[in-house]
């Protein structure tokens, strides 16, 4: 790759394709090679703006007037592209349309919300430790644990009935490799598009889900007139296409982390507590959710260059969450350091409605394993999972000794 500024401009420019394979299955020396070039860097290959320095884009993504997200948040334009299904109401939506589905789900999804649900996935993941330690001390971490735990506990949550949620891993990794451009892996996923959307389409409709958990909370908050009765499948939808698959990397990162460093596992057993920061520095380190892209809204000055209006701008979070501007030792996973502030879960308007149940999920089943674990380590070839937007897993193999 290079990253060159023509000569009397400001604006550097790169052919490399972040959503390459190549660059899938080891993007750091591409973000390195961005955040160098300067704060905005022009994408050939795709025509649109890069930012990977964490001052642009955390300053983007606090700037939704500027930077909108209702255009979407792919490398699609929905001013002249349709949208492969209707536009989320709370990610590819714009204030003032955005605030009352963000508002209802917030307090859905809420640390309140979630005192209910503590007890019993401490207990259902100190019960997915013991069955998979059961069977030995060699096993996948992503299959065994990573994988199983948000699908144990995130749909009962939602309420959805259990025929079909085998989908709901197919349905997040499609979703997610839209926002990329038409190429293999958009490819792949598509013969499947219109079955997988059904099934999910239909299990946001409040005859199907469970009368306690989030679906039936949203569609109470249709009855209050808080949203309307249209909006609340869609709302519905969002849990069940932002909600497993990230976790479920995210997951396998804090995992693939404490794996590959020792002296940090030792520390989380010493201190159990640090099991919630932890899972926040690997977000950081791992950045699981890669990018995301916005819409200028009208010419809009970053550094020395003018982004045009309507133009698109890919913000590499996993860039700005290892910027050395920021970051001291950017990469190394370490819990002494403070990763409050980092970009993984997003900034501003948009920032991760779901963050409080993803970081209730990773903090039950690090908590159960540290309880049980003494060391865990590698225990063959990683492999990746390529998707456009995560930073996905495959297989971790790992070994481990119990006390
Ligand atoms: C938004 C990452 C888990 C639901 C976001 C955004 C990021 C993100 C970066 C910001 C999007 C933007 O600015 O355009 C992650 C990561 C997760 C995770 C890394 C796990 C480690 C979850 C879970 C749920 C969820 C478990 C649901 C229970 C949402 C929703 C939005 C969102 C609904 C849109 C919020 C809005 O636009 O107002 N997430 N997420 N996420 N996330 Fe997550
Ligand atoms: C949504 C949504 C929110 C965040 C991420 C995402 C597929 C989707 O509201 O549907 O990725």
């Amino acid at each position: 790759m290079t990253a060159t500024a023509p000569t009397g401009t400001a604006l550097p420019t790169s052919d490399v394709d972040p959503f390459s394979h190549e660059v899938l299955e080891d993007p750091l020396p591409m973000h390195a090679e961005l955040r160098e070039a300067g704060p905005v860097v022009h994408l050939a290959r795709y025509d649109v703006y890069a930012l990977a320095r964490y001052a642009e884009v955390h300053a983007a993504l606090v700037d939704w007037q500027q930077f909108q997200s209702a255009a979407g948040v792919g490398l699609s334009n929905f001013r002249y592209e349709e949208p492969w299904r209707p536009p989320s109401l709370l990610l590819e939506a714009d204030p003032p349309r955005h605030d009352a589905p963000r508002r209802v789900l917030q307090k859905v999804l809420g640390p309140r919300a979630l005192r209910r649900l503590r007890e019993g996935w401490a207990a259902d993941a100190e019960a997915l430790v013991e069955e998979v330690l059961a069977r030995g001390p060699a096993f996948d971490a992503v299959h065994s644990l990573a994988a199983t735990f948000p699908l144990r506990v995130f749909p009962d949550a939602v309420g959805i009935p259990q025929p079909g949620r085998e989908n709901l891993l197919p349905y997040g990794d499609h979703a997610f490799n839209a926002f990329g451009p038409d190429n293999d892996l958009v490819a792949r996923g598509a013969p499947r598009v219109a079955e997988l959307s059904a099934w999910v389409n239909a299990q946001c409709r409040r005859e199907v889900l469970a009368p306690v958990g989030f679906g039936a909370d949203i569609w109470a908050a249709s009855d209050r007139g808080d949203i309307t009765p249209e909006q609340a499948p869609l709302v519905v939808r969002s849990l069940l296409t932002a909600g497993v698959d990230t976790t479920v990397h995210g997951i396998s990162a804090v995992l693939y982390a404490f794996a590959t460093n020792p002296d940090q596992w030792q520390r989380l057993r010493e201190e159990p507590a640090l099991a919630r920061v932890a899972f926040d520095e690997a977000v950081r380190w791992e950045s699981p959710v890669q990018t995301f892209f916005r819409t200028a809204t009208t010419d809009v000055r970053v550094g020395d260059v003018v982004i045009p209006e309507g133009r698109k701008i890919l913000m590499f979070l996993a860039a700005a969450n290892r910027d050395p501007r920021r970051w001291s030792d950017p990469d190394r996973f370490d819990l002494s350091r403070d990763p409050s502030g980092h970009v993984g879960f997003g900034m501003g308007i948009h920032q991760c409605a779901g963050q409080h149940v993803a970081r209730l999920e990773a903090e039950a089943i690090l908590t159960a394993l540290a309880r049980r674990v003494r060391t865990i380590e590698l225990d063959g070839p990683t492999v990746r999972h390529h998707n456009n937007t995560l930073r996905a897993w495959e297989s971790i193999p790992v070994r481990v000794r119990v006390d």
